[in-house]
C-alpha cells in the first residue's frame, strides 16, 4: 500500500489498561466540557460527530462563525479543561516536536456517525505534526493525497491505535467512512472516541 510520506500508524500502541485510564480521563473532561453538536459554516447543517476539547485551545464550528479555534466551550463559555497528562506524554514520546500540544479535539462517534473527506487547515502551524488516538469501536479510515481527487487508501483504526501525521501527510485529505459497531467493549454503550492533538499557533506567537 503506497501511503503518503509522513504517515505513521502504530497499531495497538496503547495497552488495554492504558486505553481504560485514558478513557476515564476523557470522561472527566466531558463531565465539565460536555459534548456539543458542531454545525457547518453558512448552512448550519449538524455534523454527525459530537465534539468537545481539552487543552488551551479547542476546535469548534457553527453556522455564524465557521471553523475556528477558541479558548472556551461554545455552550458553557468555560475555559477548556486541562489536557490529561497521559496525552502530553504520548505527544512527547512520538511527536518529536519542541512545543507541547495546544488542542485536543475529542470526536465522539455513535451509530452511523462518520466524517467526510477534508484537510486539517485551520491551524497556523503546519510544521507541527498531528497525533491521533482511537478508542472504542473499529472505524474505516480513508487517507487520500494532497488533492481531493487523489486515490484513497482505506485502513481499519482499532482501539488503542495511534497515528502520527507529519510532512506531506499533515495536509492529506482524510475521513472516517463508517464505524464497525460492536467491535469493542471499551466505551460504555458502544461507539468510538477519537482524540486529535495539535499545535495551532506558530511557536513564539
Ligand atoms: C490525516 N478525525 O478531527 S483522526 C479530525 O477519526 C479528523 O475522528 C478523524 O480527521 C477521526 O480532523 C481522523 C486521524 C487524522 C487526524 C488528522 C489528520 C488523520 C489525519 C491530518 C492529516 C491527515
Ligand atoms: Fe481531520
Amino acid at each position: 500500500m503506497d501511503l503518503v510520506e509522513g504517515f505513521q500508524h502504530f497499531p495497538q500502541y496503547l495497552r488495554p489498561i492504558e486505553q481504560a485510564a485514558l478513557l476515564a480521563a476523557i470522561q472527566d473532561v466531558l463531565a465539565v466540557a460536555p459534548p456539543f453538536t458542531p454545525t457547518m459554516p453558512h448552512t448550519g447543517k449538524p455534523l454527525s460527530v459530537a465534539m468537545s476539547n481539552c487543552g488551551p485551545l479547542g476546535w469548534v464550528t457553527d453556522k455564524e462563525r465557521g471553523y475556528r479555534y477558541q479558548a472556551t466551550h461554545p455552550v458553557t463559555g468555560a475555559a477548556w479543561p486541562a489536557m490529561p497528562a497521559q496525552l502530553v506524554t504520548l505527544w512527547d514520546d512520538l511527536a518529536k516536536y519542541a512545543a507541547p500540544p495546544q488542542a485536543c479535539l475529542i470526536n465522539i462517534y455513535r451509530g452511523a456517525a462518520k466524517m467526510g473527506q477534508h484537510q486539517d487547515k485551520d491551524e497556523a502551524d503546519f510544521d507541527a505534526p498531528v497525533l491521533s488516538v482511537s478508542l472504542g469501536d473499529d472505524a474505516v479510515f480513508a487517507l487520500g493525497g494532497l488533492k481531493r481527487t487523489d486515490q484513497r487508501n482505506r485502513l481499519l483504526l482499532c482501539s488503542g491505535d495511534v497515528m502520527l501525521l507529519s510532512g506531506a501527510a499533515r495536509l492529506a485529505f482524510h475521513g472516517i467512512d463508517r464505524l464497525k459497531p460492536g467491535t469493542s467493549l471499551l466505551v460504555p454503550g458502544g461507539g468510538r472516541i477519537n482524540l486529535t492533538l495539535r499545535r495551532v499557533t506558530q511557536p513564539g506567537t
